[in-house]
């Protein structure tokens, strides 16, 4: 049977409703799923990241079959090469006089899609992604006119847009941003809950065989894998959270903790990016958690912050500065990357434990990735790219529309200071401040310089040093500079010499 349209629903695309389906009726369609060497290879995912999408690609190709669908489905040991090539064998048994897909999430695909309307021979539609809640134009016109596109002014156009957290026209308690309360170290000052694991069914037991068998040298360490596949599985896990976490969440947002990988998070970045979880779904949620009194306002108000806020933010930065996003250097950072990046076998027990977790499970908790492995990357001035690649691969809910901005922007400061108003570089006395992690470290957090001082200390200076001249434009930096400058030249140099001394083996760190 000739079918009208064809419709391919990415890995990163499981959502119901979903926007290419939109007033298409399960008789005209034809839907195309595709687990393709191009995706899977073109960075070195974390194999976490390949049996959630996988999974989950199988279980949602289910869900259409149940609602009436005809899917034609693509799994990875048939070593298709791309998503085009999907799209082509489908069309030989099946023609049909155009292809709707949902806009994907990455420049790279999205520019590829551009041409494959002339090898296709039918008009390809390119659909809103409207699963997001501001859309591109959207974020185009906040952006229009303004010097500076600072996240707090979007975050509260968008709390008064969905009106989350309001009080009449005004901000719930009066104020709009309660981070302040919201930077506790971590001490143990109370129990962490463990977290239940999602079941493994048969469909996500044969993926793990067929990713480890198909992918041996991807870091992630599969007898860990505790993500959910489905909507249903992936809403228990917010629950889950609301329940157990959120009331200690925004306290310990901030934390490092030697005791536990998760802490208070939310672990829903994989859902909501796989479209497995909806975005306001998840703040409506939490909304109420506070609304009964579940929770503080300040719990509540952080976490609505960071996926009503933040997630829309960056998305909407990477399309509005892409392509050349992705090319900025702003502080010629080029040393490579320690090969300890892909073992996590470094003395330094903060970093250790954060690039291990990383690779071993996919995820890292934000201060992890900012203030532990990004502020490294910073200091050290280790390659933009190389390190972007590092992320873009590692992290189970990385994607490009997130991952680069955050890490070549908000990590790095490599473009300059459009999404971050200073770099966030910090020297061991902050992670002391934040965590468990220096008693248990071979490295003295106190020490700047000398055997056993902690890298971070005069890697640290260095950074400030160097970059002496572009910081000094930054008000916001005024005052670490100045301490630097009015320290005496021969303390200076000894920092200096230690550090450069530290960047030459970084592979013995
Ligand atoms: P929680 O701490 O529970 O936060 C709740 C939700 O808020 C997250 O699930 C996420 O959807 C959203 N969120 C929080 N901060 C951000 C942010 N800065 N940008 C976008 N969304 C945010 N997040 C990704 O989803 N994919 C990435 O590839 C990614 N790469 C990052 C790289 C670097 C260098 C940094 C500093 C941050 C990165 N983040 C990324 C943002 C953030 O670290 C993760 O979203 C978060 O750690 C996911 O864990 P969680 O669900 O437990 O988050
Ligand atoms: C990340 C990923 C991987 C590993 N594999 C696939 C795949 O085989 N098929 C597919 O449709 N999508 C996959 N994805 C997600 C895509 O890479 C994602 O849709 C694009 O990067 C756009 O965001
Ligand atoms: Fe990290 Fe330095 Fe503390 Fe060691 S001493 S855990 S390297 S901050």
């Amino acid at each position: 049977m000739e079918k009208d349209v064809a419709i391919l629903v990415l890995g990163d695309q499981l959502s119901w409703p979903h926007p290419a389906f939109s007033g298409v009726e399960p008789e005209q369609a034809v839907v195309i799923l595709a687990e393709v060497r191009e995706e899977a290879t073109y960075v070195r995912h974390n194999r976490h990241k390949m049996v959630l999408l996988f999974s989950a690609m199988r279980h949602f190709a289910a869900h259409l079959r149940e609602r009436g669908y005809h899917v034609e489905y693509v799994s990875i040991d048939q070593s298709m090469p791309s998503l085009l090539a999907a799209c082509q064998q489908v069309q030989k048994n099946r023609p049909f006089a155009r292809l709707r897909v949902c806009e994907p999430g990455e420049f790279r695909l999205r520019e590829q899609m551009e041409n494959w309307s002339a090898t296709l021979n039918v008009p390809v539609d390119l659909i809103d992604d409207t699963r997001f809640l501001a859309s591109r134009q959207d974020f185009s016109d906040w952006a229009a006119g303004r010097k500076q596109l600072r996240m707090e002014y979007f975050y509260r156009d968008m709390r008064k847009r969905y009106r989350l957290l309001m009080d009449g026209d005004q901000p719930e308690g009066g104020k709009w941003n309660y981070d302040a309360e919201n930077r506790s170290g971590w001490r143990g000052q109370c129990a962490i809950p463990a977290r239940p694991n999602p079941d493994i069914d048969e469909v996500t037991q044969q993926v793990i065989d067929t990713v480890t068998a198909l992918f041996p040298d991807n870091p992630g360490d599969l007898s860990t894998f505790r993500w959910a596949v489905t909507g249903e599985t992936a809403e228990a896990e917010l629950e889950w959270f609301c329940e157990n976490a959120l009331p200690a969440f925004g306290t310990y947002q901030d934390g490092l903790a030697e005791a536990s990988p998760w802490l208070f998070h939310g672990l829903i970045s994989m859902y909501l990016n796989c479209g497995l979880l909806d975005p306001l779904g998840v703040c409506e949620k939490v909304e109420a958690a506070y609304r009964r009194g579940h929770c503080s306002l300040a719990a509540a108000e952080g976490f609505i912050r960071q996926v009503l806020g933040w997630r829309e933010y960056v998305r909407g930065l990477y399309w509005h500065h892409m392509p050349d996003y992705r090319e900025y250097n702003a502080l010629s950072a080029v040393r490579p990357l320690p090969e300890w990046f892909w073992t996590g076998d470094t003395g330094m027990r903060c970093l250790s434990k954060a690039l291990k977790q990383s690779l071993d499970l996919g995820y890292a908790h934000h201060i992890q990735r900012l203030m532990v492995i990004g502020n490294f990357a910073l200091i050290a001035g280790l390659d933009v790219p190389a390190v972007c690649a590092w992320y873009l691969g590692v992290y189970v809910d990385a994607y490009e529309w997130v991952e680069l901005p955050n890490t070549l922007g908000m990590a790095l400061f490599a473009d300059g200071g459009i999404m971050a108003s200073k770099p966030y570089a910090a020297s061991g006395k902050y992670i002391q401040k934040q965590g468990d992690h220096c008693k248990h470290c071979q490295y003295d957090p106190k020490k700047v310089t000398g055997e056993g001082a902690c890298p971070y200390n005069s890697l640290y200076w260095h950074f400030i040093d160097r970059h002496n001249e572009l910081l000094s434009q930054n008000p916001r930096m005024g005052l670490i500079l100045g301490g630097w400058r009015k320290r005496a030249d021969d303390d200076r140099a000894a920092v200096l010499k230690w550090a450069d001394q530290t960047l030459g083996q970084l592979e013995a760190l």
